[in-house]
């Protein structure tokens, strides 16, 4: 596999990372003219897709909505298998899209950028690899991942455990064999639930340490067809601006009107319906008023909860697999297959760690606060990420005055629009705080707006020779406002979540995704762009 061999000492653009963003990113700097170096800590492209091949790994986006936009040819020429391709098969599709577009002889792999420094006098950053090389740069296009950071709980101990621990953020490629195996798993959310399912059946025993429940939605998973395909193919115009203009970028949007004003006997019917669908549609595209109002979120709770129950054999399982500290859809919904049942198999065993917290991972095992201990072989983490900002705080990244991000976030999380932060001139990201993030966004429709953005941002700057551009201090404020306005309301930023923040000790506490709507956020950006990127200043 080729990559960038010559590290040239002066670009104009540095892309950190190889993943949908950065890939994209890459190739429309490089289209439009700039010498442009991508950086990446795997050893291939995929981002997400590269580093979470746990078991299960899969997409909760229809694959005819999970792909680029930018070339009809190319979205021709690549046949996804399934409704919900499993993680193997999309990260081929980005390997893929490296190979059509020559995207890799302008990725350095296994490099990690650990810092990226401005300086106030060239007006350019410098930026450093782990490898010890130096480039120097104009812009700086941060496509790092939000949910790229793994966390791996403080437990004491965890050079003691004998046996192996993953996370899954940081699955081996190789793979892991269960076979004969005692394997514990930390962790319920999104990934936990893709592994649980996955492995029930593969290792001797399982242990799942749960601390709070999730509510999930069954996938319907169907193998596409030739027809299917050519449905897609002869609607990808269509479709690329339908996705543009939903709530969540996905290819269903908010049912008309609201769930509260559904006669009684239309309202059953109407989830029914929607749950069928077996995908987010029950979720971010169901009635917009089960974001905002705990008696229609609870109707949806109990909707669920029947359904989770019915599949649950032994009742006491069942209450700690229903959510009781939470109403359907404040937290990520993720989709399932056969997760309740792996509770029905005798090799399979639900501990509630609540109460009962995970207090040390000793030589064989876990050790709860009651003293019990539970022997383990293989200990999975499947406890998340530093969502929105960890990838970025990992690189020492200063801008004007030597200011750093770390510490700055340390204080108070602050974006303009998730493009920029105030400080930082010329520094790009994307799926940063405060843009529309995961599931309140089908990720590559937002990725690929936000790139669109900032590549024609960037042609502008150069067009009337400014040397760079930084959002202003009162624009930023006032994003952060109708921001937090916005959030205010919802049932999601009153709830502990990764999305608040939550799920990291200390971390200054703010609702990361833009709730307002992708559709809404991409008029905003087209008017920051009319009015000449009002609320940034060129220099
Ligand atoms: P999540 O959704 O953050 O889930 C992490 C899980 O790990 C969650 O169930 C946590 O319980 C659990 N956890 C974390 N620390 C502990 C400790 N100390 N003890 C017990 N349990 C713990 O991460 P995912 O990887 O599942 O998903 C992240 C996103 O990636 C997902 O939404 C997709 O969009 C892709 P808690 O809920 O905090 O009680």
């Amino acid at each position: 596999m080729g990559q960038a061999q010559n590290l040239p000492q002066h670009v104009d653009a540095v892309v950190i990372g190889a993943g949908i963003a950065g890939l994209y990113g890459l190739y429309r700097l490089r289209e439009q003219g700039l010498n442009v170096r991508c950086f990446e800590a795997g050893n291939s492209v995929g981002g997400t897709w590269y580093w979470n091949r746990y078991p299960g790994a899969r997409v909760d986006s229809a694959s005819h909505v999970y792909q680029y936009w930018f070339s009809e040819s190319l979205a021709k020429k690549w046949r996804w298998s399934e409704r919900f391709p499993a993680q193997a098969e999309t990260e081929r599709y980005l390997n893929f899209v490296a190979d059509e577009c020559d995207l890799r002889k302008d990725i350095r792999f296994g490099t990690r950028i650990e810092s990226a420094h401005f300086d106030a006098a060239t007006q350019r950053w410098t930026v450093k690899t782990d490898s010890g090389e130096t480039v120097n740069t104009q812009f700086i296009l941060a496509s790092t991942g939000g949910l790229s950071a793994p966390l791996v709980p403080p437990f004491p101990g965890h050079e003691k455990f004998k046996g192996q621990i993953f996370h899954t953020g940081r699955w081996p490629k190789d793979g892991v064999d269960f076979s004969g195996k005692r394997v514990g798993v930390i962790g319920t959310g999104a990934t936990g639930i893709q592994v649980i399912q996955t492995i029930a059946s593969q290792v001797e025993h399982l242990t799942v340490f749960q601390r709070t429940a999730n509510w999930s939605i069954p996938m319907r998973n169907p193998k596409l067809t030739d027809a299917d395909r050519k449905v897609f193919d002869d609607s990808f115009h269509e479709m690329r601006q339908k996705v543009q203009r939903t709530f969540a970028g996905f290819e269903f949007d908010f049912q008309d009107g609201t769930f509260a004003e559904l006669p009684p006997d239309k309202r059953h019917e109407a989830m029914e319906a929607l749950w069928n669908d077996g995908s987010l549609a029950f979720w971010v595209g169901s009635f917009i008023d089960v974001f905002f109002e705990t008696e229609v979120a609870h109707e949806f709770s109990k909707f669920a909860e029947a359904r989770i129950r019915a599949r649950i054999k032994d009742p006491k399982v069942a209450d700690l697999l229903v959510p009781r500290d939470h109403e359907f859809g404040t937290r990520r919904v993720p989709l399932e297959t056969g997760y309740y049942e792996a509770y029905n198999r005798d090799n399979v065993a639900l501990v509630d760690v609540k109460g009962n917290k995970i207090t040390e991972i000793t030589e064989t095992g876990l050790k709860l606060a009651d003293g019990t201990e539970y022997p383990l072989d293989i200990l999975i983490m499947a406890t998340g990420f530093d969502a929105g900002t960890g990838s970025l705080t990992r690189i020492d990244i200063r801008g004007r005055d030597g200011i750093s991000l770390k510490q700055q976030w340390g204080q108070e999380i602050r974006t303009m629009m998730g493009l920029q932060v105030h400080g930082y001139p010329n520094l790009f990201t994307t799926m940063a705080p405060f843009a529309p993030a995961a599931a309140f966004c089908n990720v590559p429709t937002c990725l690929q707006q936000q790139i669109d953005w900032i590549n024609e941002c960037i042609k502008y700057v150069r067009d009337k020779g400014g040397q760079t551009i930084e959002a202003t201090a009162e624009a930023e404020e006032q994003w952060l406002q109708h921001h937090d306005e916005v959030s205010k309301p919802t049932l999601v930023a009153n709830t502990d979540s990764w999305y608040t923040c939550a799920n990291v000790e200390g971390k200054p506490r703010r609702m990361l995704s833009y709730l307002g709507g992708v559709n809404a956020y991409r008029e905003t950006c087209e008017t920051v762009k009319a009015k000449g990127y009002e609320g940034f200043e060129i220099a």
